[in-house]
């Protein structure tokens, strides 16, 4: 979802006039039954014993392969892409790992700060302070023309208090960062001597370095995306309301979790063209056939760079060689 603030903006306040006028709505809003949480677990990956040369990351081995995918414009042309070996986290990062980054540094992220009024000088006050875009599901929507029927800016929305000020992060250990921006993920890499994998780079690891890889363009069985009607329907069929904690899903065939799914993901690519966006990966908990069908390794959206939402965090790469195997 590119949610520029300006634009949020007055889509915020078009669909504030529109819920006054009460129009007609074109869906009425799933049974509350559709609607209750699921019964959630909080984990689902043991903890990997802390061994090998980069513990809880994979080796991604070089390759060559043809990028990109049919569904969208914005996927093409395919195009033949090389990429050398690197090591990816095997998930999401965490809100344990990003925890222990500020515990370190006392990094205060982008969410946490003023908005920068000389980048955004025509922003009401409420959208200068501190926050992110959280996703609220909507009753009903007219229409899915205004996406602010279900993001809304959050004044106190940050990747401790994902959902807004009166939400935490308690027991959400495993769960992966949220609310993060392009220069908190960078942060972040920096401190762990890594760096945000290129787009070519997450697109082959997304594909287990399989250059003969066809991937489907049907809602993929283990993936947390959205069943039912975005967006106002959720059936919760693969077990998850929103985010869940990483590693739930099966991994893919090197070994990565979550690549497809649950949170879109920050890649260093800045957006064909754009010097405030970057590309971001993989499709959210919020992917669904009706709306937004990039839950595949082909597809991409640019993003802001210094917004924060609630449906995208990152991994990370690093470069080193395949260690020698142990004879
Ligand atoms: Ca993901």
């Amino acid at each position: 979802m590119n949610v520029s603030r300006t634009v949020a903006l007055s889509l915020l306040a078009a669909v504030l006039v529109a819920a006054a006028a009460a129009t007609a709505l074109w869906l009425l809003g799933g049974s509350k039954t559709a609607r209750m949480a699921a019964a959630e677990p909080s984990r689902c990956l043991a903890p990997l014993p802390d061994k090998g040369p980069h513990p809880g990351m994979v080796w991604v081995p070089p390759g060559t392969f043809a990028m990109g995918d049919t569904v969208y414009p914005e996927e093409g042309p395919l195009r033949t892409v090389a990429v050398d070996g690197f090591w990816i986290d095997r998930t999401e990062v965490t809100n344990r790992d990003f925890a222990a980054f500020v515990a370190a540094t006392g990094y205060v992220t982008v969410a946490e700060r003023p908005v920068d009024a000389t980048l955004h000088p025509h922003l009401p006050p409420e959208m200068q302070e501190p926050g992110a875009v959280v996703f609220i599901m909507p009753n009903d929507v007219d229409g899915m023309g205004d996406i602010s029927q279900w993001w809304q800016y959050i004044p106190g929305a940050d990747w401790r208090h994902p959902g807004g000020p009166k939400t935490s992060i308690d027991g959400r250990d495993d769960f992966p960062v949220t609310a993060v921006a392009l220069e908190d993920a960078r942060a972040y890499a920096r401190w762990k001597d890594h760096r945000l994998p290129t787009e070519a780079e997450w697109e082959w690891a997304a594909r287990a370095a399989d250059p003969d890889a066809r991937p489907a363009h049907e809602r993929p069985k283990e993936a947390n995306t959205w069943q039912g009607l975005f967006p106002v329907v959720n059936t919760a069929e693969d077990g998850f309301v929103g985010v869940a904690p990483v590693g739930c899903f099966e991994a893919n065939a090197l070994g990565l979790h979550d690549m497809i799914g649950n949170l879109w993901e920050w890649t260093a690519d800045a957006w064909d063209g754009r010097r405030d966006a970057h590309v971001i990966k993989g499709g959210s908990y919020l992917c669904a056939p009706n709306y937004c069908m990039r839950y595949r390794p082909g597809a991409r959206q640019p993003q802001e760079m210094d917004l924060a939402t609630s449906h995208l965090g990152f991994r990370t790469v690093r470069n080193a060689p395949l260690p020698e195997l142990e004879p």
